[in-house]
């Protein structure tokens, strides 16, 4: 058998901006603020998953349901012979969803930072979808990335789920789907947008009864204190997540609950008692705001399916 992993080809990758260095600046910054890609390490990838879990976090159900019922019309939107290719893969739950129905789906490249995830997850795709032609690829999505053409030149789609684009300053989503359109060559779009609603339904979605959201955000100086020696205490921080219905978004903070200090390395940082270190931006759009922004990127909005209780929407957008 084709072994997957014997392709599993390098993008050129950026020069990473270490965690170290990243956490130093923005401690260093007033506010203070840490970047939310660095939530993402082995631990905070699995609360991820629990979150995904949640009865208050309805995103992950809702787009799967969503998926699962408009399979056959998001496939005919596709057109005939497609490499479908999907932006920060990770564990490639969605993608079967697509791939049981559409059968015109013939290649599929998963594109994810992390090799070692990505070489498992393909691994048991490869077994469950034989006739697919799989061609993972390690790179960072928020890059412009050249995709070499796959032989016989199927045309691209794009797949980005989970409302990731969310977690991106309104500016910075157009910037990242203006460099997603250029890296599909001209091909459409799918992805996956929460929409606004009930701000108290988002602050449940963010701040849910189990914890498992503030342990996900306080895994940040965990994940300090583990590979960097930090001596952050966690329990003197609490987890804070409100909506801010002005910017249509979730902000994730985590708050300094009294006077302290800590230090990094040879480095140490000051906390004033309530004071805030930035973590996440979750935005929320409307269907219409979305289709805007998707517009100013270069696409042209076409289908938009959406739940009974709007809350959350799957979009295809195509090239202009
Ligand atoms: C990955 N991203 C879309 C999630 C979100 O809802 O913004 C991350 C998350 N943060 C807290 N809960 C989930």
């Amino acid at each position: 058998m084709d072994c997957p992993l014997a392709r599993l080809q390098s993008l050129a990758l950026p020069e990473e901006e270490s965690f170290a260095g990243n956490l130093a600046a923005g401690l260093a910054r007033t506010p203070k603020e840490i970047a939310c890609k660095y939530f993402y390490d082995a631990a905070g990838s699995q609360l991820f998953e629990q979150i995904c879990e949640l009865p208050e976090y309805y995103q992950t159900r809702t787009e799967m349901m969503l998926l699962g019922r408009h399979a056959g019309e998001i496939a005919a939107l596709m057109g005939e012979n497609v490499e479908l290719v999907e932006f920060g893969a990770g564990s490639l739950r969605k993608v079967r969803i697509l791939l049981d129905e559409a059968k015109n789906i013939g290649a599929y490249t998963p594109l994810d930072i992390s090799g070692n995830y990505l070489g498992d997850v393909v691994r048991a795709l490869a077994s469950d979808y034989p006739a697919l032609t799989l061609r993972p690829l390690i790179g960072d999505f928020t890059c412009l990335l050249e995709i070499p053409a796959l032989p016989g030149n199927p045309r691209r789609a794009g797949f980005f789920p989970g409302s990731t684009i969310g977690n991106f300053r309104p500016d910075a989503a157009a910037g990242l789907l203006r460099r997603m359109r250029a890296s599909l060559g001209g091909g459409g779009l799918l992805i996956g947008v929460d929409l606004v609603k009930d701000p108290a339904r988002l602050h449940a979605a963010y701040n849910d009864p189990a914890g498992i959201t503030a342990l996900f955000n306080k895994n940040l100086m965990v994940r300090a204190n583990r590979e960097l020696g930090a001596d952050f205490d966690p329990d003197a921080f609490a987890h804070y997540a409100p909506y801010n219905a002005s910017a249509h978004r979730v902000e994730m903070y985590l708050v300094s609950l009294k006077r302290q200090s800590v230090t990094i390395g040879s480095m140490q940082f000051d906390f004033a008692s309530g004071e805030p270190v930035h973590t996440e931006d979750s935005h929320k759009y409307t269907i219409e705001s979305f289709r805007e922004l998707a517009a100013r990127a270069g696409f042209s909005p076409r289908a938009v399916w959406t739940d009974e209780e709007r809350l959350f929407s799957v979009h295809w957008l195509e090239s202009r």
